[in-house]
């Protein structure tokens, strides 16, 4: 790792950072690559990086359109969890969560991990017994989560209001004390950095517009900086997904909508842990700066749009003032939206395609964020060994024929 001093710093700052080394190249995009990964979110880039990291291949370029993480993975509340119903869930996003654990040593770069629990409230009998069946099938997967009363909602939340007359009484939560956030961008910049320190190619302003198919195999691709042969192709395009796939003429099980968070101006701390309510329809994290972050479910409509939009604002601050009262007179500093591919069953699709050589990565939703590392590992092993790993398997296309579906519609939290 490089080392700066004291003095080093205030220099690169009194230079307008000119001397600041760049964290990865930006070079041109050669014509030919083995592996093309589209799509420079943290999920294309994680790829990228195990892909070099775990199966020793280096000849790969990451293709993204914008700039790195500009798509969800800089947009999303940066809620890690591995709170999942089903046992393939569970497993996939334990791993997922494992792996977090680990990353910041891992990459060498700090993502301000904070394992500072996910709360999930329960206000009234039925969201009780849910949680309660929920936190005892998460167990019997060996993942930590447990059931508090009220009173233990209070010692973890002390601004939550716990009398019995409230008109959403909080009568109790599950937690998971090892969910909790992670700076988005810094888990893109990390595996970007990573990734390029092993030689991967990442390239940005780079569109993909095209996929060359013959004899049932990828060829290529045609991007807006010319065409790029490749052996094998993973499309990690979150939002999008539909859109490149639909260039390979397949239809994905997808539909997209936006989801909106916003956050308010900082303020001391006074919230130590990530609360969210299904019931009540908000969560609300505190983050490192002291912003509030908030956010709740996606648009019901179907939309490209990354915009926010005034009516969701007014439901997301009525639902967190319902909860909160004393955030009543915070500022909002911004809003934002992302679009969110979701499938029928709110499980993500990771595997092959009826395609030779091309591989797809989407359906991640509302909750994909918390799988990034996870998603990454186990996509480069199904790329480099042309066959999914056993935590991926169950999550194919083909799902959607058999109707062995993966539904976790529960464990999205607010976000459906
Ligand atoms: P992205 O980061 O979107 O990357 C895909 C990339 O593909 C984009 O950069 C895009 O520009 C690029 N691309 C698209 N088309 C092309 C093309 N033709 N050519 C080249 N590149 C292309 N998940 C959680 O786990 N916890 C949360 O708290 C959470 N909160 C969220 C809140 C909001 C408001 C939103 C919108 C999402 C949230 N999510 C959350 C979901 C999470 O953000 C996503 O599931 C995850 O970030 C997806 O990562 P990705 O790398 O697959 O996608
Ligand atoms: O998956 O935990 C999650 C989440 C929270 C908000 C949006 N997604």
């Amino acid at each position: 790792m490089t080392r700066y001093s004291i003095f080093s710093l205030a220099r690169n700052a009194m230079g307008y950072h000119r001397s600041w080394p760049r964290a990865w190249r930006s070079p041109q995009p050669r014509p030919s690559y083995d592996i093309v990964i589209v799509g420079g979110g943290g999920h294309g880039l994680a790829t990228a990086y195990y892909l070099a990291k775990e199966h020793g291949l280096s000849d790969i370029a990451v293709i993204e359109k914008g700039w790195l993480g500009g798509g969800n993975t800089g947009r999303n509340t940066t809620i890690i969890r591995s709170n999942y119903l089903w046992d393939e869930s569970a497993h996939l996003y334990e791993k997922s969560l494992k792996l977090y654990e680990g990353l910041s040593q891992e990459l060498n770069f700090n993502i301000m991990l904070s394992q500072r629990g996910v709360l999930n409230l329960a206000h009234n009998e039925h969201d009780l017994k849910e949680l309660s069946r929920r936190v005892r099938a998460i167990r019997l997967n060996g993942i930590d989560s447990e059931i508090l009363d009220p009173q233990g909602v209070k010692a973890e939340v002390p601004i939550a209001n716990i009398s019995p007359s409230l008109r959403y009484p909080i009568l109790g939560a599950s937690l998971q004390r090892r969910g909790g956030i992670a700076r988005h961008d810094a888990v893109a910049w990390g595996f970007a950095r990573a990734a390029d320190a092993r030689g991967v190619d990442i390239v940005q302003n780079c569109e993909v517009t095209g996929i060359d198919i013959a004899d049932g195999r990828v060829q290529g691709l045609e991007t807006t900086r010319g065409r790029i042969a490749a052996r094998k192709v993973g499309l990690v395009a979150a939002g999008h997904s539909s859109v490149l796939a639909a260039m390979a003429g397949l239809r994905l099980p997808i539909e997209s909508h936006t989801l909106q968070a916003m956050v308010s101006e900082p303020i001391k701390p006074v919230l130590n842990s990530v609360v969210m309510s299904n019931t009540v329809h908000v969560y609300v994290s505190q983050s490192d700066k002291g912003e509030l972050v908030i956010g709740a479910g996606m648009d019901g409509y179907n939309s490209y749009s990354q915009r926010g939009s005034f009516q969701i604002v007014e439901g997301q601050m009525g639902a967190l003032i319902e909860l909160f009262p004393i955030f009543s007179r915070l500022s909002l500093l911004r809003q934002w939206g992302g679009i969110v591919d979701v499938c029928p069953d709110a499980s993500p699709i990771v595997g092959k395609t009826p395609v030779d050589g091309l591989f797809i990565n989407c359906g991640w939703g509302t909750g994909g964020f918390k799988a990034t590392p996870g998603s990454g590992w186990v996509f480069a092993h199904t790329i480099a060994r042309d066959r999914p790993h056993a935590l991926n398997a169950p999550f194919a296309l083909e799902r959607f024929a058999s109707g062995v579906l993966i539904d976790e519609h529960g464990a999205a939290a607010v976000a459906h």
